[in-house]
């Protein structure tokens, strides 16, 4: 049932003697499973389109912004509009305040709201005001957690970089990686010991409240506020990274799943409907010490650009307007969980399967995962011939276990029992192998 990639393997090629591995961003080529990556031609609701002409159900989403599903008719009109009012202008606009205001009544420990153009920007933003502001320099991420790709962060990180094995890329100074402490998820007791070490010399500790960059992987109950209440103990600020959860697992993100609050808060992919955003906030007393009302400098051309203004405001006004939007798509992200679960069920093969809200994620492991170092422990032979037959019969997900599943709102019942037939073919396919 092998795919035609014919065009794909061919764009691939020439792609690869323009760009480094032929691709923007080092998950998309596919090194981690083998194989053509499809280039894609077009997208539309549940479905994207490569340029052979195969279709498939997507579950990556952009890697998570395209909650409304591809193409929704309400972004592309507002978009549409807003191009023939011009596409950037460097200057302010009522439509920032407008989102600022729509991402602060969702998610309200963020007092005040600064827009940049990724989620890299903002948490790299985030920890330069961290440090700023309680004059310390050390900060604390968690093995496998990604917060996007600058050298305070690229340490123990997950995504492609554990996917590639890079999880500390060369090019990171010692000086820089060596004030990022890391610690293992969902281990309370290993942050009690670091705090009563260093504790007065970490300025911030930021976390995916659910890691959607190892795999995703689920806090354990109570964890995240011990992880509250021991940053508060410590004068260490406490920094969301939302940006995978945000407006995913709960409107509000997790914090409003977990009720916790933050003290800066990290968002990205959703708030922008697809097109390039980030943004940070928390506290106003913290938030003030951005430039121009304080002296932390950070600053973008393109930061709270139109076009990007206006796809989020579209696509949060679909999402905050409907009260039945995400109890209707946790409906469907667990029905999905809960059929591929039964598929392995009945092939005998052991899968951890994880879902909250709109994200979802599994590991071919018998054993629980509940952090890093028992995803890294997740079988990627039985994980690669899972990927390449779900694609075959065209499923599109994420080309590795150390990423997260997005439904969208526009997949329908029917694309859910595809997508679990082709489950079945796949768990039969991973439970043959596994005899060989
Ligand atoms: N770092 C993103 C996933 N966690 C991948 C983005 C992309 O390759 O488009």
């Amino acid at each position: 049932m092998a795919l035609n990639l014919d065009k794909s393997a061919a764009a691939f090629a020439e792609a690869k003697q323009n760009m480094p591995g032929g691709v923007n961003s080092p998950v998309r080529s596919y090194r981690g499973v083998g194989g053509t990556p499809p280039f894609i031609a077009s997208a539309s609701g549940s479905r994207i389109v490569d340029i052979d002409g195969n279709e498939y159900i997507d579950y990556v989403g952009s890697w998570g912004p395209m909650i409304l599903g591809h193409a929704h008719p309400i972004v592309t009109a507002a978009l549409q509009s807003a191009l023939l009012r011009g596409t950037s202008y460097g200057a302010p606009t009522l439509l920032e305040t407008e989102l600022a205001k729509k991402v602060r009544q969702a998610v309200p420990a963020m007092e005040l709201v600064r827009m940049v153009n990724s989620g890299t920007e903002a948490t790299m933003s985030a920890l330069r005001l961290a440090r700023a502001f309680t004059k310390r320099d050390r900060i604390v991420k968690f093995d496998g957690c990604y917060h996007g790709h600058h050298d305070s962060l690229l340490v123990k990180a997950g995504s492609g970089a554990a996917t590639f094995g890079v999880p500390d890329s060369p090019g990171v100074p010692t000086s820089v990686a060596h004030t990022s402490l890391t610690l293992p998820f969902n281990d309370i007791a290993a942050m009690e010991e670091l705090f009563v070490q260093q504790g007065e010399l970490i300025a911030a500790v930021i976390i995916e409240p659910v890691p959607g960059n190892m795999g995703m992987v689920l806090p354990q109950d109570g964890y995240l506020a011990k992880v509250r209440e021991l940053t508060a103990h410590y004068g260490i600020l406490l920094i969301f990274d939302e940006v995978m959860s945000g407006f995913r697992v709960a409107l509000g993100g997790a914090q409003a799943h977990f009720g916790i609050k933050p003290d800066l808060v990290c968002l990205g992919k959703v708030i922008g409907g697809g097109l390039p955003v980030g943004a940070y906030g928390g506290r106003h007393d913290i938030m003030s010490c951005i430039s121009p009302s304080g002296p932390v400098y950070q600053a973008g051309t393109l930061s709270g650009n139109p076009l990007a203004m206006t796809a989020g405001l579209a696509t949060l006004g679909e999402i905050m307007d409907n009260p039945d939007f995400y109890p209707q798509l946790t409906a469907k992200t667990k029905a999905l969980c809960e059929g591929i679960g039964a598929a392995a069920a009945a092939t005998g093969v052991a899968i951890q399967s994880h879902q909250l809200g709109s994200m979802f994620g599994l590991f071919f492991n018998a054993n629980p995962v509940t952090d890093y170092a028992s995803a890294a422990t997740s079988d990627q032979a039985a994980f690669k011939v899972w990927f390449h037959t779900m694609l075959e019969q065209g499923v599109y997900l994420a080309p590795s276990q150390f990423e997260a599943g997005f439904m969208s709102a526009i997949h329908s019942d029917a694309d859910i029992e595809k997508t679990l037939q082709a489950a079945k073919v796949a768990m039969q396919a991973v439970a043959k192998s596994n005899k060989q």
